[in-house]
């Protein structure tokens, strides 16, 4: 599924999309789970363990922004970490055992979709070495104008930078206060059923969707089996009920990471759209939540 100059061009840049990883009956059955549990939040006043919200949310008209934790909600989305294609793919990123550190999926709808502001994943979850990635998996076909997350490309190799603001962590960086060209970014674009990988220090980030077109993005943090989780550690028996590929192993590999701890944490908790409401700046503007056509 992966060619050894797309494995190049992922160490070189940060990123990498293949095409059509998901066959279409896998998409369509993935797709009829989500129309389900979105149609679940109906008559659900506030965030839950399984919802996260769009600002205009109501209970009668609902506007889910992410579902957290998919992996947990629906057998499907632990069936996708089952598929050999996509375990190919892992392996020759990230070596032959592979762990799952987090699962979500931001719904980006049409019309109002909230952006995500420039972060790296790595300011949220540092480990002991950085073989860690973020599979996206489309579930609707992404072009530039439905809100394609947006990377920029090589800053896997710079430094981590401040997500903090007013003393906190807030899940995003200050575009004011960092050396980086924003124009150079790159969109993650493709049909449905494709995937990005992007390296967990990727600086990365996503516009609102002003579209008419819904962009439902599969989020999977995936990490090699020796990188150790630097905060939220849980239990072993947990960890290692995460693995998807090959074996655990205690002992954790170190390499020299930049690393700058979320803490003290966010002011506001539940997600990274919930983090960033208290960052510092903004890059991406928010119109008014207009209605979905
Ligand atoms: O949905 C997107 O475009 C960005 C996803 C992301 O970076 C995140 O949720 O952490």
């Amino acid at each position: 599924m992966i060619t050894e100059t797309q494995v190049q061009f992922y160490r070189d840049n940060g990123y990498v999309v293949v095409d059509n990883v998901l066959d279409a009956a896998m998409l369509s059955r993935i797709k009829t789970i989500v129309s389900e549990i979105l149609a679940g939040a109906k008559g659900v006043a506030t965030h839950t363990d399984i919802y996260d919200f769009e600002p205009s949310h109501t209970p009668e008209r609902p506007r889910v922004r992410r579902i957290k934790k998919p992996t947990q909600v629906n057998p499907v989305f632990q069936d996708v970490l089952r598929l050999p294609a996509l375990q190919g793919i892992l392996t020759k990123l990230l070596g032959p055992n592979v762990r799952l550190h987090g699962s979500k999926l931001n719904t980006k709808s049409a019309g109002y979709g909230s952006p995500v502001e420039w972060h790296q994943d790595w300011a949220f979850y540092p480990h002991t070495n950085d073989d860690i990635l973020a599979i996206g998996v489309m579930l609707d076909d992404v072009a530039m104008e439905n809100g394609p997350m947006l990377v920029l490309p090589g800053t896997h190799r710079g430094p981590t930078y401040d997500h903090h603001a007013n003393g906190r962590f807030c899940g995003a960086m200050n575009p004011a206060a960092v050396p980086l060209d924003f124009s150079k970014a790159v969109a993650c674009t493709g049909k449905a059923g494709s995937m990005s990988f992007h390296h967990v220090r990727l600086v990365h980030g996503s516009a609102q969707n002003t579209s008419d077109r819904q962009r439902q993005l599969l989020l999977y943090e995936c990490s090699a089996a020796d990188a150790w989780p630097l905060v939220n550690f849980t239990n072993l028996e947990e960890f290692d009920g995460r693995m998807i590929c090959g074996k655990p192993t205690v002992e954790p590999r170190l390499t020299s990471v930049p690393v700058r701890m979320p803490l003290p944490p966010a002011l506001n908790q539940g997600s990274i759209y919930e983090n960033q409401t208290a960052a510092a700046s903004r890059y991406f503007s928010v119109t008014a939540a207009t209605e979905t056509v």
